[in-house]
């Protein structure tokens, strides 16, 4: 169990043979083409049910037609997939009985053993063949009809992988997994296999699209070389219903194509992003489309010529419409190198996106799709949701979630996420005073828009856990399922996950639940509370405690601390204005202290540090014991997991069990770096004694050391007593 296959298992349930009677005992797949999503559907029920079950089916791949709900010519039961239209063609009078569907939807009927599996396109038929199979993996094959419809069209997946030669071979930004499943050597590598099984689990969970490589693009992608290397990428996802996306450098009419500009406006330019553009879809004519960074972290885009991020979005929708295909505009855009918060202290990184987009609502092609990082900053442990959602009225919107867990422990912390991207989806703007949820913008029914959606940041690797650790996949599961339906419960979809991924044993589904469910509330208040942020180390690694580095940096957040006081004013009336960048009613609320919610209160205020809570604690006390109470829940994981052990396979019992065995060591760093850093700056003590106060602690610097030498540590609050050993 080396975590290859994910959730995908088909591991033999309990009692397995008790389920044959409620079993198909055969497969017709309709107008089934090899290659495509309706053929892998009859392919995953054969090998799933056999998996599953030890039940191996009759496999009938060449009938054109349907024949009757779900009756075979197979004398008893029969599993029919296929598309609606192909139903129908032999069934016409079967069509009225049939729900609505939208793109990718599914329709789902189990009777008895005859099972009828349809989908509005082939990858809905696809996804209703999951939809079945996670059933049975679960251990139910009950009678039940279901019409499943995606929330939302763009459920996407953006990779951040490099394809540079020299030193970064196959690297991934922000990847924990290992190298590139597409890339090495400036190239797409020969093998893709691991692609194909990437697009499987992500089909399996209703994902349609990924970007392979990174948004800090190359241009080099587009070398007619790598368009050919594109194109096998998107044949590997193919048989899965998974599109390719292709992120793009602005600059690429200059820096590939030797023009001497990369003016959106200027006609060479328009017409080489056209050509382009037409030379892909020749490659890929299911191409789902391009992802764009500009004019971020130092990458060009239309404000280089002065002109507007709607300028620069449209010239590449404008090249896709002919094909179909949509953009996807990121609006993480600010350009750090012009805030410097000791000559204004006004700046603030916060206010960027909404700022930059500001005028620019009606002014986007249909095919833009604006794709915002769920808060205002960047991937933080707590942020509030970003107000730009609010603020497109007209273009359509994507939320960016990230499942590498960039600021959040990196898949060495167990991290559940699906907790706190729900509170983003269901956070209500109150637009126009109406009820107007975050995951209702994305959706588009809030303003009627037919675009939008999710896009994921994942980052898999060649590892065989893909993300570099097995829990930290139920964190890709739960993305792809709440983009299709974000009002699963985040308990729900653990437990499906862990059926299938571990085992429906009672204990595990127990003590995963419970650790993963305590997991995010644990790391927020080992790392950074009270709507602080994450205070890991800002300028390189975004990994370890360094809350030092928080401040006085033109790319960080502020935690604005000093002797007295701490956070970051971002109210109207006295500090950066970020909260008026709200919707009337939920600016009011986060400009007074006294409606914001504790958790968010030095994301908005800054305060002393002997400011009282709602809880009735100070902010300094709050501090410390959050700390301790944080890291205190992280010493439990290793010995709930303990007694896991002979209930979980031994390769995936330890691969995990070494993980929560350091989260519990790293939670006392993290716990006593951040408490010993506001115990210096604030000078006041910890009521309960705790903070700088280490007795039982054996230094080892104060050791006789043989082979190592003291020195003094960077952070100094990295360390006990400031000094460790090299
Ligand atoms: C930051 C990451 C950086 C990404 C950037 C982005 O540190 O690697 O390139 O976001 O999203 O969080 O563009």
């Amino acid at each position: 169990e080396d975590g290859l296959s994910g959730w995908l298992r088909y591991a033999r349930i309990k009692g397995a043979h008790g389920y044959h009677n409620k079993l198909p005992s055969a497969i017709v797949t309709l107008n089934a083409t090899e290659g495509l999503p309706v053929y892998t559907a009859g392919q995953e029920l054969h090998q799933g049910i056999e998996g599953i079950f030890g039940k191996k089916l009759e496999l009938d791949t060449g009938r054109k037609k349907g024949k009757g709900k779900g009756k075979g010519q197979h004398g008893d039961t029969t599993a029919t997939v296929g598309t609606v239209a192909a139903y129908v063609d032999s069934n016409p009078s079967a069509a009225s009985d049939l729900p609505e569907l939208v793109d990718d939807g599914f329709y789902l009927s189990v009777s008895r053993g005859n099972v009828l599996i349809l989908g509005q396109n082939e990858r809905g038929a696809l996804y209703g063949a999951f939809h079945y199979l996670s059933l049975l993996a679960q251990g139910n094959a009950s009678d039940f009809t279901l019409t499943s419809n995606p929330d939302a069209p763009i459920r996407w997946v953006n990779q951040w992988d490099n394809m540079q030669d020299g030193g970064t071979h196959g690297s991934v930004e922000r990847g924990y997994g290992g190298d590139s499943i597409f890339f090495w050597d400036g190239k797409v590598r020969d093998d893709l296999s691991r692609a194909g099984q990437y697009a499987r689990l992500l089909a399996s969970i209703g994902l349609n699209a990924v970007v392979a490589n990174n948004v800090n693009a190359d241009p080099k992608i587009l070398s007619p070389e790598n368009m050919d290397g594109l194109a096998r990428i998107a044949a590997a996802f193919r048989p899965y219903g998974v599109q390719l996306g292709v992120a793009l450098n602005f600059a690429s009419p200059r820096d590939l194509g030797g023009l001497d500009t990369f003016d959106p406006l200027d006609e060479s330019v328009i017409e080489w992003w056209h050509d382009t553009t037409d030379e892909l879809y020749k490659r890929i004519p299911d191409l789902a489309g391009y992802l764009v960074k500009a004019n971020s972290e130092g990458q060009p885009g239309p404000m280089t010529y002065n002109r507007t991020l709607a300028d620069g979005a449209n010239l590449f929708a404008r090249a896709l419409q002919p094909h179909g295909g949509v953009v996807l505009f990121r609006a993480f855009v600010y350009d750090h190198t012009s805030l410097d918060e000791d000559k204004d202290w006004k700046a603030d990184r916060a206010n960027a996106a909404v700022d930059y987009f500001d005028g620019l609502d009606d002014k986007f092609e249909d095919n833009v799709v604006v794709q915002i990082k769920y808060g205002p900053i960047d991937f933080q442990v707590r942020e509030p949701a970003s107000p730009l959602f609010s603020r497109l009225i007209k273009t359509a919107a994507a939320i960016e979630l990230q499942v590498t867990q960039e600021y959040l422990g990196q898949q060495a912390h167990l991290v559940y996420l699906a907790p706190m991207w729900k509170e983003i989806l269901d956070f209500d703007f109150r637009v126009d005073g109406k009820p107007s949820r975050t995951a209702d913008i994305l959706n588009g029914k809030r303003f009627n828009r037919k675009l939008g959606g999710y896009a994921g940041v994942v980052n898999v690797g060649t590892n065989t856990t893909w993300l570099g650790s097995h829990l930290a996949m139920s964190n890709l599961y739960a993305y792809g399922r709440l983009a299709w339906d974000p009002s699963s419960t985040s308990e729900g979809l653990l437990a499906e996950w862990i059926k299938m991924t571990f085992s429906d044993d009672k204990r595990v589904l127990d003590v995963i639940t419970k650790l993963s469910m305590e997991s995010w509330p644990a790391y927020e208040n080992y790392s950074g509370n009270l709507g602080i942020q994450t205070l890991t180390d800002i300028l390189l690694g975004h990994y370890g405690p360094n809350p030092a580095s928080q401040d006085g940096n033109p790319w960080g957040q502020w935690t604005r601390a000093d002797a007295d006081s701490i956070g970051m004013d971002r109210t109207v009336w006295n500090g950066t204005g970020f909260a008026g960048q709200y919707p009337p009613e939920v600016a009011a609320r986060y400009e007074k202290i006294e409606t914001t919610p504790d958790n968010l209160l030095l994301w908005f205020h800054h305060v002393p540090y002997t400011h009282v809570l709602k809880s009735g604690k100070t902010v300094i006390q709050h501090f410390y014991d959050a700390h301790y109470e944080g890291s205190a829940v992280a010493q439990t994981f290793p010995r709930l997991w303990k007694t896991l052990r002979g209930r979980i396979d031994d390769e995936r019992f330890e691969h995990v069990l070494f993980r929560l065995e350091y989260q519990a060591g790293h939670s006392l760093v993290w716990r006593d770096s951040v408490n010993q850093f506001y115990f210096n700056k604030s000078g006041i003590a910890d009521e309960k004694g705790r903070v700088g106060n280490h007795p039982y602690r054996i230094e080892a610097e104060d050791m006789k050391l043989s082979g190592y030498e003291p020195y003094d540590v960077h952070p100094f609050e990295a360390a006990s007593g400031f000094r460790a050993i090299v």
